[in-house]
């Protein structure tokens, strides 16, 4: 494959078990370490309250720009990838367990290039949720648009971008969802300095 098949993919992560920002920390340096998968950004790191489930602790989230391979097509490339996070969502889970136990990093594809993307996930792409295993992969993320504790980071990397789908940008999407869930559900507590956290005071 030549230079030119790269997509620019965004990849939200996120966890509430344990030391959330050093898995957070870890997670983003496994990513970046991934074969033919280049870091080109990383967000702030955000302390945000639960989506969903309300009763548990709360979550550090953070946006990571990679920039990867294509693959054959759309639906190829960003299965790879999805194969490849699942592994490490594995990886990290299995390490945590054993050493400090209940630990969780959650990696999802936000984006992949300009494409829409609905495809079968291969048995390595399947969630550990049997209730969730057989849904399909779709890119962008269907809750993306509606969780600020995606968009106030992606907006930190992306503001102008309009993913399929959306007809708005990252950064008004954002503003709106931050006008819904108010000001104090998604707090910025730490900048990526190249390697690792460094607080914001
Ligand atoms: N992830 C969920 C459900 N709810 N809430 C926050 N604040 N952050 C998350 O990453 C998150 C959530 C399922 O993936
Ligand atoms: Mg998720
Ligand atoms: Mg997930």
């Amino acid at each position: 494959m030549g230079i030119a098949g790269r997509v620019r993919a965004y990849v939200g992560l996120g966890a509430n078990l344990g030391d959330a920002a050093d898995t957070l920390a870890a997670a983003v340096h496994a990513v970046g370490a991934l074969p033919g998968i280049r870091l080109r950004g990383v967000s702030r790191l955000y302390a945000t309250t639960p989506v969903g489930v309300l009763d548990q602790p709360d979550f550090r989230n953070a946006v990571v720009a990679l920039d990867v391979p294509a693959g054959p097509d759309p639906a190829t490339g960003a299965t790879d990838l999805l194969v490849a996070l699942k592994e490490l969502e594995r990886a990290f889970g299995r390490q945590a367990r054993q050493r400090w136990g209940p630990r969780e990093v959650d990696l999802d594809i936000l984006v992949f290039g300009r494409n829409a993307i609905a495809t079968s996930r291969p048995p390595q792409g399947q969630s550990s949720d049997p209730a969730k295993a057989s849904l399909p992969l779709v890119v962008p993320h269907r809750d993306a648009r509606h969780r600020l504790f995606v968009l106030a980071p992606l907006s930190d990397l992306a503001p102008r971008l309009v993913p399929p789908f959306w007809g708005e940008t990252v950064a008004a999407a954002a503003d709106r969802q931050r006008g819904i869930e108010g000001v104090d559900a998604v707090r910025p507590i730490a900048v990526w300095d190249g390697e690792g956290w460094l607080p914001l005071s």
